[in-house]
């Protein structure tokens, strides 16, 4: 699969997962810094400059770059895994382009469905910019796409952890590289190891990710004794925004040299009960002292419930700045105002002694 990055975060992680990943930027510094063997594309304003400095946290530049890069990236995106972070301004706004040349786009073939990695911001801590942009492009962006499904499956990092454990940026995307590459590890595990129930063929999986759906996926060691539920809340993959409720599943049980091969139809039940019929597959890996699961639910949000989510963080984000800003800036003195001395000083004909009458302030 063909992996593409766009703006800053975008092509860092595109090449840190793929070193030939195509890298697109409206910054000719942030290409030149890449050292991956991939293509680079330079998107150019209309005016027909480059620009040093990038889209500077205003998507309009990135969408209005897009632009020079349209036909090359139309073909480039068809059945390609695509990394973008929404707060900025390149990865924003030709992201959007895309999504919105895809919805224009009629009967697209599941083997050509782009996929979607993106980066959203922390709402508390990250700036406000980054937190508008990402609400407009949930709101104005993924919702139509999402609409009329158009998209394969859409990956939604957030940068929470990176924040909360204060990562250094390398070492969290790394995370994110290293938790992509054991999902996809997945038709290739059931290639190479020994099969001891079900299969899940490269087929079965390239179809499965080309549903217009979230994928939330996590791997962890599990245990058969213990309630799979529980498990799989307990071990949700902190690096993407929590799962809804499923529409579609697939798992990967690894079972160590002479485990036993059927704790796999417990997990089938849990996912029975929530009406889902599971894609599967168990394989032995001798390298293993304990069960690993590798579990795929997707799940498809309003989009209105996607950003109302968002916004409610974000939102709390701004209440607490103001409420900053108020205790650091603003002294309010203890004011005695007697109205009926202020009304003195005014015209007679004044609409605001009117006013004050009316409400029996004076
Ligand atoms: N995880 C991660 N997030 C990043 C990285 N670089 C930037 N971000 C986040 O991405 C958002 C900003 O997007 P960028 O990719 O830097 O911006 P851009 O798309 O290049 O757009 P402009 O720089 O405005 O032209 C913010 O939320 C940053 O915290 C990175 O290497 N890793
Ligand atoms: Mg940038």
């Amino acid at each position: 699969m063909r992996v593409i990055g766009i703006g800053g975060a975008g092509c860092k992680i595109a090449t840190k997962w793929d070193n030939e990943a195509i890298a697109v930027n409206v910054s000719e510094v942030e290409l030149n810094k890449l050292t991956s063997g991939g293509e680079k594309i330079l998107a150019s304003l209309s005016g027909g400059q480059g620009s040093f400095q990038g889209s500077r946290m205003d998507p309009a530049i990135g969408y209005d770059a897009y632009n020079s890069v349209r036909r090359q990236l139309t073909n480039l995106v068809r059945g390609s895994f695509v990394f973008a972070a929404t707060g900025g301004g390149t990865g924003n706004g030709i992201a959007r382009a895309i999504l919105e040349d895809l919805v224009a786009r009629e009967n697209i073939p599941l083997e050509e469905k782009t996929l979607f990695g993106l980066v959203l911001p922390y709402a508390r801590l990250e700036s406000e910019e980054f937190v508008t942009n990402t609400s407009n492009f949930l709101n104005q962006s993924l919702a139509p796409a999402i609409d009329d499904g158009v998209t394969g499956n859409i990956f939604m990092f957030s940068n929470r952890v990176k924040f909360e454990k204060r990562l250094p940026e390398d070492k969290f995307n790394g995370m994110i590289v290293d938790s992509l590459r054991q999902f996809f590890a997945v038709p290739q595990k059931n290639s190479e190891l020994k099969l001891l129930d079900e299969h899940i063929d490269a087929e079965d999986f390239a179809l499965f990710i080309s549903k217009p759906y979230f994928n939330h996926f996590t791997v962890f060691n599990f245990k058969p004794d213990q309630d799979v539920g529980n498990q799989i809340a307990k071990h949700n993959n902190p690096l993407l925004l929590a799962p809804e409720q499923t529409i579609e599943a697939l798992f990967l049980l690894e079972v160590p040299a002479g485990g036993d091969p059927t704790a796999f139809y417990s997990i089938v039940e849990y996912f029975n009960e929530q009406s889902v019929k599971p894609l599967y597959s168990v394989v032995e890996n001798p390298a293993l002292k304990e069960m690993r699961l590798t579990v795929s639910m997707l799940y498809s949000r309003k989009p209105a419930e996607l950003v109302a989510d968002f916004n409610r963080v974000a939102e709390e984000h701004a209440q607490t700045k103001a409420r900053r800003t108020i205790d650091q800036y603003v002294e309010l003195p203890d004011l005695q105002v007697d109205m009926s001395d202020e009304a003195k000083k005014l015209n007679p004909d004044d609409d605001i002694l009117t006013m004050l009458k009316r409400i029996n302030k004076i």
